[in-house]
């Protein structure tokens, strides 16, 4: 509940409760009125949530070369400084709009509902929410998604599952990144999986290669999918409405 009813208060006004004061709180009730809308209108938004340099912005591009001719999709990204991902992201053929943080380690949701004043969103099947490069500060931050999915590139090391748990047992999907250079480095993919699944044993997992494009068939299906479920929701909420 955001807001406590106070006996002292004028009829009709409403008082913050103590814990409505802090952060999270406010971050979650921005949140939730950002996955309303999303409802409303149904469009599937997607937390994309790694380290910095994992890929996150190769994927985007290349799930926009592959999907934009058959939904409407978008990207919001965001970045302590400089427009260069939604440059690249325009690039390959879809709207995007960069959400500069000044120093920010992660997205909130009052940043990204600030975004869609710039970033039409009626309309989208699908609005992917790039955050800030890091495994740590995004995963406290609830942007109204209905999926996390975080890529973990076999350049990081198989390792960071039980590292940076917060932000795998938050996650749907773990994305292995970068699977074309699984044959030269020591990651081993199984005891990734190993280490993700004792932190979550729901999380799904695909291999990727934004590069030979190995896994991106499975990834957009995994997409596909939920949007259409996504819409089928909606078309429930309107009748119940
Ligand atoms: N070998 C390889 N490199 C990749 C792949 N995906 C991205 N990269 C490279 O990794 C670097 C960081 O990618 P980027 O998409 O900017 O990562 P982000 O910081 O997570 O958005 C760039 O030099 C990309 O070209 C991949 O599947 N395989
Ligand atoms: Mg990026």
């Amino acid at each position: 509940m955001a807001f406590a009813k106070s006996n002292r208060l004028p009829v009709g006004a409403i008082q913050c409760d103590n814990t409505t004061m802090s952060l999270l709180k406010a971050n979650d009730y921005v949140a939730k009125n950002i996955r309303d809308k999303m409802q409303a209108q149904g469009t599937l938004l997607v937390n994309i949530t790694s380290s910095a340099g994992s890929g996150k912005t190769t994927l985007m591009q290349e799930t926009a070369r592959r999907l934009k001719d058959r939904i409407n999709m978008a990207v919001l990204v965001g970045d302590l400084e400089t427009e260069r991902d939604a440059i690249r992201i325009r690039e390959a053929g879809i709207p995007s709009t960069q959400i500069v943080t000044n120093g920010v380690c992660h997205l909130e949701a009052q940043m990204v509902l600030q975004a869609f004043d710039h970033l039409k969103t009626e309309g989208l099947d699908l609005l992917f929410v790039e955050n800030v490069g890091n495994l740590v500060c995004p995963a406290a931050f609830d942007l109204g998604e209905d999926f996390r999915v975080t890529l973990l590139a076999s350049t990081e090391g198989d390792d960071k599952p039980k590292k940076y748990p917060r932000m795998f047992l938050t996650s749907e999907l773990m994305l292995i990144s970068k699977a074309d250079l699984l044959p030269y480095i020591p990651f081993k993919v199984e005891a990734a999986i190993q280490d993700a699944r004792e932190v979550n044993p729901e999380i799904e997992v695909i291999t990727i290669s934004s590069t030979t494009g190995e896994g991106l068939d499975r990834w957009c299906e995994w997409l596909l999918e939920r949007i259409e479920a996504k819409k089928e929701s909606t078309v429930g909420t309107l009748e119940m409405a």
